[in-house]
């Protein structure tokens, strides 16, 4: 039997990372476009169930128009089974705009376990000490949130079905099964790069193929360039430049070019957004260099917050990539970032 699992779709998000209301919206449309193409594919390809972990909404407004075409991509699907669990973005706002629930869209708020001829189960709770499955069953369970893998292990779950974070994420539970988030379709903002997509799970003789399956329109690509040999702005555009090319980033695609080092002179960072902004999608330029000969008055003799953060960060007896790491978190969360 063929599944697909898929989470986080976010329709009718803003897109307020694009700073421009045309391209957001040609943006929600492709995502949706791209949501259609996903169960296109699934007809195509004799899948018998799709999961949507949770978040298919943005928000609790659910545009008409975008919900009409989600309707009628269930209901013109008749032999799909479309599994859906609300997310903390739309909550019970999809269910409650739907006039009727389509006969093949199975909710969880009156039957909490399905069960298919192979022995193939699939279910959703809010707490894994709700479940109750048979070992000698192929359980499948849904869940939309964070979790702690050994909650959820030994429950006879052979595959746990997450939404809520946007990249691919896996592990295992126990020495059973094991948990997957599947990660959202599109790539948003600049903080969700790299490829976006679904799960294609196939179960056959009881054992599981999961396999990702690069499903969006477009990539937000991350580049990291050390500018500290550029004498100056020129040399950091021949970097990025040299980068991109070695990537063979597409036009239309979008780029977070994350500049670090320690750079000899400051970098005209509004005119390398600019001059991106005319090969790709959408830019973004984010500048993580210091300046040489700064650096004695650099962050860590700072009197702020982050200055006291960097110093109670680098007193630890962690590794160099360990401080970096939570040095990272830590300031972009100072600085109003999500951190997830
Ligand atoms: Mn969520």
């Amino acid at each position: 039997m063929k599944l697909i699992h898929c989470s986080d779709i976010h329709l009718d998000a803003a897109m307020s990372a694009l700073k421009d209301e045309k391209k957001a919206e040609e943006r929600r449309n492709e995502i949706l476009l791209t949501f259609v193409r996903m169960v296109r594919y699934a007809a195509k390809n004799d899948v018998k169930a799709i999961l949507i972990v949770g978040d298919l909404f943005d928000s609790i407004r659910i545009n008409p128009a975008t919900l009409d075409i989600v309707e009628k991509c269930i209901i013109g699907n008749p032999s799909i089974d479309f599994y859906y669990t609300a997310g903390n973005h739309e909550k019970e706002a999809f269910l409650k705009a739907l006039e009727d629930i389509p006969r093949n869209l199975k909710t969880f708020d009156r039957t909490r376990t399905y069960r298919y001829d192979e022995g193939i189960t699939i279910s959703c709770v809010s707490d894994p000490s709700e479940l109750d499955l048979l070992p000698s069953d192929y359980n499948i369970v849904l869940y939309h949130g964070t979790i702690r893998p050994n909650a959820w292990a030994h429950k006879n779950i052979d595959y746990l079905a997450l939404g809520h974070y946007h990249e691919l994420r896996e592990g295992s539970l126990g020495s059973r099964g094991r948990f997957c988030y599947s990660g959202c379709l599109e790539g948003r903002g600049f903080d969700e790069c790299g490829e976006k997509g679904f799960v294609r799970l196939n179960i056959e003789n009881g054992s599981l193929e999961p396999v990702f399956m690069q499903a969006s329109k477009r990539t937000v690509h991350e580049i990291r360039v050390d500018v500290s040999e550029a004498e100056g702005t020129g040399d950091a555009d021949s970097l990025i430049s040299g980068e991109i090319g070695k990537r063979g980033i597409p036009a239309d695609d979008l780029i977070k070019i994350v500049l670090t080092g320690v750079a000899k002179s400051e970098i005209n960072t509004g005119f390398l957004l600019k001059k991106y902004e005319e090969d790709f999608y959408a830019v973004h330029i984010v500048d993580d260099t210091s300046i040489a000969g700064t650096e004695e008055s650099g962050v860590e003799y700072d009197i702020s917050l982050k200055g006291e953060f960097i110093r109670l960060v680098m007193e630890k007896d962690w590794t160099e990539d360990e401080k970096k790491a939570v040095i990272e978190m830590g300031t972009a969360a100072l600085g109003g970032k999500s951190v997830l």
